[in-house]
């Protein structure tokens, strides 16, 4: 049984300032259509605390001089909604799930809110306040949070929300390793993809291999799967996947597996014939030259932008030897993303990148690419990689890629 939750809720309450109160939301399914809903995706940062997944949930944390409390509140079951969509999970249960003592249904909530702010010295109420749009839908903590402002004019509201992202970039051995499952899955899904990749001939039929891997693994995509043959891989967000495959084509598969609340995120791009031609390993291996760039700098300590500029360097070298530009600043036409994000239970994780130093237990993503549209070659090459006290490990060292052990895989076919 895992101790992972309750050390991070203990932290999160040794962090909280006295009369401090966090009150998280597990969320609701949102409307699809009609009367369908899209699968419920429980809140991240109130699974980091609970490990529920549970709609509705909600968690309540009171810090006070004399005493802390921990409460989870589940949904009270509906016996007829029952017969209809499955079991709710029993108090028993999410008692062991979150090894949280007290745990009460919702219709609970409300009283005992209230007269946590009535009858003791809560003064702070701290809410999850996460957006990144204006046009975002509101999420239920500024929901609670505008409700709380309302009736309670001079209570202090403020946003737990940096304090959890931060806990999350530091992952535990446990979030590590399950990491490294997804990976695993990722690799028996992308070999499996490479042995049909030949006698293929539209992108979502590797697709569907794939993903057939993924399912018989009890995973899911961790995210609408990139595979771009030719020159739609300049785009970066290509996932229509529906045009045929040439054979002259390099494909580029951004794809990951998703289990457990944890995610891959891994791009290769391989020849369609099984082949590279000449051209295509020359550029490829600059890619990789550029990874390699990355990886010799990883260690705490180091910047997203100082990796990046490790790839612009390689870059400013390498595409000069080879024609392609006449001065650094000609980069930005063949490269435009950043090399790196934070990877965890959100594929692209929570965690600010600007001016944030690489500590031990990052794990974050090394994704140097090369997109050439007038050539109709687009290049991505992307590993997971796990940041150590003396450097790096690479999680995703398994999965094969270099040219010639990506021919190799393809021969077999
Ligand atoms: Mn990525």
């Amino acid at each position: 049984m895992s101790y992972d939750f309750k050390l991070r809720r203990e932290q999160l309450l040794s962090d909280l300032p006295l009369n401090g109160m966090v009150v998280l939301f597990a969320g609701k399914g949102v409307k699809r259509s009609a009367d369908a809903d899209y699968p419920f995706t429980v809140n991240h940062n109130f699974a980091y605390l609970t490990n529920i997944d549970e709609p509705e949930a909600i968690l309540m944390m009171v810090k006070l001089s004399h005493r802390t409390s921990v409460t989870l509140f589940i949904r009270d079951i509906d016996l007829t909604l029952q017969k209809w969509n499955g079991k709710y999970i029993s108090i028993e249960k999410a008692k062991e799930a979150s090894q949280i003592d007290s745990v009460m249904y919702v219709s609970a909530f409300e009283s005992s809110f209230m007269s946590q702010l009535t009858r003791t010295g809560v003064n702070r109420l701290f809410l999850d306040l996460e957006r990144l749009n204006l046009a975002d839908r509101p999420l239920a903590g500024e929901l609670f949070a505008k409700k709380i402002r309302e009736t309670h004019p001079v209570l202090v509201i403020e946003n737990i929300y940096p304090t959890i992202a931060k806990m999350r970039t530091v992952k535990s051995n446990e979030e590590v390793k399950k990491i490294e499952e997804c990976i695993a899955v990722t690799r028996s899904a992308f070999e499996r993809m490479l042995k049909h990749g030949k006698s293929l001939t539209r992108e979502y039929e590797l697709q569907a291999e794939f993903e057939y891997e993924l399912k018989r693994n009890g995973a899911s995509p961790a995210f609408d799967m990139i595979v771009a043959g030719g020159v739609r891989a300049t785009v970066l967000h290509y996932v229509e996947n529906d045009e045929l495959l040439a054979e002259d084509q390099l494909v580029l598969c951004d794809m990951g597996a998703s289990k457990n609340f944890y995610n891959s995120d891994i791009t290769r791009t391989f020849p369609k014939s099984g082949k590279f031609s000449d051209r295509q390993k020359l550029l490829y291996n600059i890619v990789l030259e550029a990874m390699d760039a990355v990886y010799a700098m990883i260690k705490p300590g180091v910047t997203f932008k100082e990796l990046n500029d490790a790839v612009i360097s390689t870059y400013a070298i390498r595409l000069k030897d080879i024609g392609l530009i006449n001065d650094r600043s000609e980069v930005s036409n063949y490269y435009y993303h950043g090399v790196s994000h934070f990877l965890g239970m959100d594929v692209h994780d929570v965690g600010k990148i600007e001016n944030m130093v690489l500590v031990a237990g990052n794990i974050i993503t090394v994704e140097p690419g090369l997109y050439i549209e007038a050539e109709s070659i687009g290049i991505r090459i992307e590993d997971d990689v796990l940041v150590t006290e003396d450097g790096y490990r690479n999680l995703s060292e398994c999965i094969v890629k270099s040219t010639s052990e990506i021919e190799g895989l393809m021969s077999n076919g």
